[in-house]
């Protein structure tokens, strides 16, 4: 079988180069690189301070994530493979079977493999931004799942992206796990379910975990762990731009502070200077005072009503929710009407 790679751009999207592993594809829209350096810049010189999420997977921190989903604080991943694993057959019959499936922010594509065997789509497309953790986890996935047609697209899925499918296709199912959503604003968040449903065209079914309400003391843990992974995953951050833009960020002059902001209904992530610190980033100089923080990350947690009045704002009619017991976590199958 042919092994291919591709550079997702519509000239050549359809012309791979040589891959790894059999079945799987890679196509990339060099997200990043280019965009890092203004992006840290404006983010370091906007008051607050704050940088994108996004920056916290690159190799290391995919696998420092991949271990916070391990941790026992950290309910979120163990209950929606819990709820993937109760209702599996359903979520498969209500998605549709044989159809393209793609995943935003696939990772280690391991939820994915509870649904493939049930789904058995045409073709599993995982998105992710971290280009060898992507390759790693869909050459994995090849090995268990020799059939399947996997077209691994390394691609930025908060802007507009590219499916690397030819043709028009309506009707597309499209896997969206691990509450992810939660990073975005309710306004962006909006604004990237509607890309999905138009992706996925009307007819088109998304699957999506969403994070639920809950008491402060179990959302709290679960971003401030004992053993200290959360705290190593954000702080690789800074390590991140001292390598890749020659930053001089002293990493023992930061922690990491998270808590509850129960007004805007998120798990708010920041990196908080313990004495004045002066940084040079990309050749700019910027100036921490002492206690000064660097906003890294939201997690917005939902209730179902209001999750779902966010997904109607995008086209979406809810067909479906599943809950643990204890209500921890949702998983919602949604269908595009309108896009
Ligand atoms: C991957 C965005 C869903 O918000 O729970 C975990 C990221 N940050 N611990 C989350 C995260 C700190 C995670 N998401």
């Amino acid at each position: 079988m042919m092994n291919t790679e591709a550079t997702l751009a519509p000239s050549n999207l359809h012309s791979p180069r040589p891959g790894v592993a059999p079945g799987v594809r890679f196509f990339d829209a060099h997200p990043t690189p280019d965009d890092l350096r203004a992006e840290v810049l404006a983010g370091l010189s906007s008051m607050p301070k704050r940088l994108s999420p996004k920056l916290l997977y690159d190799e290391r921190g995919s696998q420092l994530f991949d271990a916070i989903t391990e941790l026992p604080e950290y309910y979120p991943t163990r209950t929606e493979i819990g709820i993937l694993c109760d209702h599996g057959e359903e979520m498969a019959d209500l998605l549709g079977r044989g159809r393209v499936l793609l995943e935003l922010g696939s990772g280690s594509s391991l939820k994915i493999r509870i649904l493939l065997a049930a789904l058995e789509p045409e073709i599993y497309i995982p998105i992710d931004i971290s280009r060898e953790h992507l390759r790693a986890s869909a050459e994995s996935l090849a090995e268990h799942f020799p059939a399947l047609a996997i077209h691994a697209t390394c691609a930025d899925y908060s802007v507009p992206f590219e499916l690397p499918i030819e043709g028009d296709r309506e009707g597309l199912a499209a896997f969206f796990p691990g509450s992810s959503i939660g990073n975005f604003e309710p306004e962006e968040a909006r604004a990237l379910l509607g890309r999905v449903a138009k992706l996925i065209g009307v007819g088109g079914r998304l699957l999506v975990g969403i994070d639920l309400q809950k008491d402060r003391a179990t959302l709290e843990r679960a971003y401030d762990d004992d053993r200290g992974v959360t705290s190593a995953f954000i702080l690789n951050v800074l390590e991140r731009l001292n390598r890749e833009l020659m930053a001089d960020f002293d990493l023992k002059a930061f922690v990491h502070r998270s808590f509850y902001n129960d007004a805007l209904g998120r798990i708010e992530v920041h990196l908080e200077a313990l004495s004045e610190q002066r940084v040079q980033v990309a050749g700019e100089q910027f100036v921490l005072a002492a206690g000064e923080r660097i906003h890294v990350e939201n997690s917005y947690k939902y209730d179902i009503a209001g999750f779902h009045q966010l997904a109607a704002g995008a086209g979406f009619v809810p067909e479906r929710v599943w809950t643990d017991p204890h209500r921890l976590f949702s998983v919602h199958c949604l269908r595009v009407e309108a896009c």
